[in-house]
């Protein structure tokens, strides 16, 4: 009996510095096994950036296939330090976003952009443009004139649409946005004449009016925008740039003529940036499903 009185508190010593020791370990290997396989440390990065997507809400479970093999695009190159934030207008239920979040490995934030999405109905649309109803003019608005609300606390973001699947590295682009307002990887010189009407002279005139002179005509043509970054912080401080987006939505063009977000960032960069300031990057790979379209594959 004196015996096991004598050796009981160095046993539980020896006991508990061991257990510290096997938890240590553990750690240890979590911490360098998990770095290893999401190829974040890399990249590591103190600005805050995100990637964002406007998207549709739906009845039925099954109709989110688009925005979740997209999310499972994103995988491949996951960073913690990038929010993933999914902007909807207040018609995901919850019971979807659980389903959504729960099909990918990505950590997502769901935000209600509904406030942005009040619509004048007094307004006509112009009769060439009734093709595209007012959800389309809604989420070109959107990307235009209402998104900046949303990444105020953001440095830079990168939007990747519900029907594009990002199959190259997008960390690069946080990096490159540092010296460019914009970074795409495709531009589209048609920017859909029937839906630019008088788009080119709003421009101008405000510029006009802004106290330009000897200001040059352009065709439309823009940015392809389902995949494109913007570094917020440099953008935000053209003021030229937000008296134009100011101009633009009182003029609620976006609605009537159904001006698209392509060519109005088309003018945007056109006008009020050097040509260096953005970049057409041919590193950023994606399939735009609903066109088909590989860009840079
Ligand atoms: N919340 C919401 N999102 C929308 C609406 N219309 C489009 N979007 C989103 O905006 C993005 C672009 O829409 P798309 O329909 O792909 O537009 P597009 O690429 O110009 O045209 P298509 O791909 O040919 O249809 C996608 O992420 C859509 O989910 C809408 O009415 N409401
Ligand atoms: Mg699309």
């Amino acid at each position: 009996m004196s015996y096991n009185n004598a050796y009981l508190p160095k046993i539980c010593i020896i006991f508990i510095i061991s257990i510290f020791a096997i938890l240590g370990l553990v750690a240890f290997i979590l911490h360098f096994t998990q770095n290893k396989s999401c190829n974040y440390e890399k990249y590591k990065n103190y600005d805050k950036n995100a990637i964002v997507v406007l998207t549709r809400g739906y009845k039925t479970k099954n109709k989110y296939k688009k925005l979740l093999t997209r999310n499972k695009h994103l995988e491949k190159y996951f960073n913690r330090n990038i929010s993933y934030i999914i902007f909807h207008e207040g018609n995901i239920a919850t019971e979807h976003q659980k389903y959504i979040q729960n099909k990918t490995k990505i950590p997502l934030q769901f935000i209600n952009v509904k406030d942005s999405f009040n619509f004048d109905n007094t307004i006509k649309f112009d009769p060439d443009t009734r093709d595209f109803n007012l959800g389309y003019r809604n989420m070109c608005n959107f990307w235009f004139s209402e998104f900046w609300k949303y990444v105020d606390g953001y440095d830079k973001i990168l939007r990747i649409d519900e029907d594009c699947n990002y199959m190259s590295d997008y960390n690069i682009i946080f990096e490159q946005l540092d010296n460019k307002v914009s970074i795409y990887g495709h531009y589209q010189n048609d920017g859909g004449n029937h839906c630019t009407k008088g788009l080119n002279k709003f421009t101008q005139n405000f510029l006009k009016m802004s106290g330009f002179d000897n200001i040059k005509s352009r065709t439309p043509s823009g940015p392809y925008t389902n995949v494109i970054g913007f570094n917020v912080n440099k953008l935000k401080t053209n003021d030229l740039l937000f008296e134009y987006i100011k101009a633009v939505k009182e003029s609620n063009n976006i609605y009537i003529y159904r001006w698209g977000d392509l060519p109005l960032w088309g003018e945007a960069l056109y006008y009020f940036f050097k040509t260096d300031d953005h970049l057409l990057l041919n590193t950023i790979k994606y399939f735009h499903e609903s066109h088909g379209r590989m860009i840079n594959g």
